[in-house]
């Protein structure tokens, strides 16, 4: 009887050990990967909300362009500008409401003044509706608009002279101003929303730190600057912050033919 010969083949396989290595390895990879996953986010939130302060922003200057004012801030969270009549208006030390004591107004005559349609408020919601655009960031909070009544007085036309008060600082003293005379401002309150008005009308808390503070105080002063967490000076500060310059505002006015 003949036996054929059989061929042996060498096991083919992987020690504990080096089990043990692939899988330490791909635990690192893993670890790596989640832990980057929530900076990556964040990072698309901020540019996802920066695109939406630009677009709202050339929205603005588009409805100047059309109406010759900026629209006046929304405050019934309907996303239209809300107005008033100048003699409806009620002058806060705390806020310029309805201050359109500008030096449009023409003297000697205070019944064109009391017919005046100003904004119900400078500060707001960014009209979104009027505006046609989102008026919301990436954390579906609504975007805060401040303007100037000299720049959003629907009957007195801003004129080339026309200047704003509003100042964007590096911190609450304002030592040191990042642009002074701004006509208007758009706000998103960051990741933690503080101060924020969230897209379905939640009013949330007030901010902790004083730089965030500013943003929503109602006076003339905003801050803007890189995120800082609760530790430094001026507290915890996520918010970002676009501007219309009176310059580039005028400017564009004069080349559409709305002022001479
Ligand atoms: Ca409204
Ligand atoms: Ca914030
Ligand atoms: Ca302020």
């Amino acid at each position: 009887m003949q036996h054929t010969p059989t061929t042996r083949h060498p096991i083919v396989g992987f020690t504990l050990a080096e089990v043990a290595v692939v899988m330490a390895i791909i635990a690192l990879l893993l670890g790596g990967l989640l832990s980057a996953l929530p900076n990556h986010m964040r990072q698309k939130q901020i540019q996802e909300t920066e695109a939406s302060l630009q677009t709202l922003r050339e929205a603005l200057m588009g409805h100047a362009l059309s109406h010759g004012h900026l629209p006046c801030p929304d405050i019934n969270l309907d996303g239209e500008e809300d107005l008033a009549l100048l003699s409806q208006c009620h002058r806060s030390p705390a806020d310029v409401r309805c201050a359109s004591t500008d030096g449009n107004a023409t003297p000697g005559q205070p019944s064109d003044l009391a017919n005046q349609q100003v904004c119900a408020a400078q500060t707001g919601q960014a009209p979104h509706v009027t505006l046609a655009a989102e008026g919301h960031d990436a954390w579906r909070n609504r975007i805060s608009y401040r303007v100037e009544p000299a720049f959003s007085n629907h009957s007195v036309p801003m004129l080339l002279s026309s200047t704003g008060s509003l100042q964007l600082c590096d911190n609450t003293g304002c030592n040191r101003a990042q642009a002074r005379g701004v006509p208007a401002l758009l706000i998103s309150h960051g990741a933690n929303g503080l101060g924020a008005t969230s897209a379905s009308g939640t009013r949330n808390p007030p901010p902790t730190g004083e730089d965030e503070l500013a943003n929503t105080d109602g006076d003339l002063v905003f801050v803007h600057h890189e995120p800082r967490g609760t530790g430094g000076t001026g507290g915890e500060f996520d918010d970002q912050v676009a501007w219309v310059p009176a310059t580039l505002l005028l400017n564009r006015l004069v080349a559409a033919g709305r002022l001479p």
